[in-house]
């Protein structure tokens, strides 16, 4: 059973700062962008998944501008990462009147490695997003490894049986260009 989190075009989530005023007098520092924290089960489709985190821009003198949002992403597989999706994460830092800018935000990942729902690992084997024939040869350059051998990678086993063998190609195989 699938569990796929969407979003649908234009929707966007903001987590940006105010700017500091722009009222001469009464300068003020820009605001830090907030910080959101997204656990998705199993896949999540990042195509329309469009978030805007800038850090407000500092009028005063000698404070650097607001710094950029934190995306956290607790995820079993992506669909698509976010270099190939339609929209890329804004997460730059405020710039200021003389201070330059704040620190830029980022996007962390957490991806979970066994998926609850069906005691599997993701095929996406190379965590790229996508299910295509880099992972067949991820998996292929493993072939027969076990979990005792030191160059064994347990993202190749997806079937978790502690062995990198066909069955484990052919789980790729089922999702194979399905992301
Ligand atoms: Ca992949
Ligand atoms: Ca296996």
């Amino acid at each position: 059973m699938r569990s796929a989190i969407n979003f649908l075009p234009g929707a966007v989530i903001d987590l940006g700062a105010g700017n500091g005023s722009d009222i001469t007098g009464g300068e003020s520092r820009g605001g830090n962008a907030g910080v959101l924290n997204i656990s998705v089960l199993d896949l999540m489709n990042t195509t329309y998944f469009n978030i805007s985190g800038l850090g407000g821009y500092s009028s005063v003198s000698g404070i650097a501008g607001g710094n950029g949002g934190i995306v956290q992403l607790t995820f079993k597989g992506l669909i698509r990462n976010f270099t190939l999706s339609t929209y890329t994460p804004k997460l730059n830092a405020g710039s200021s009147a003389n201070s330059g800018a704040g620190t830029a935000g980022r996007i962390i990942y957490n991806k979970i490695l066994t998926n609850p729902l069906s005691n599997k690992r993701d095929a996406d084997v190379d965590g790229d997003g996508q299910v295509q024939v880099h992972d067949i040869t991820s998996i292929r350059d493993l072939y027969n490894n076990y979990s005792t051998d030191n160059t064994f990678d347990e993202n190749a086993d997806i079937n978790i049986d502690n062995r990198i063998s066909v069955t484990d190609i052919a789980r790729v195989g089922f999702e194979f260009f399905t992301r």
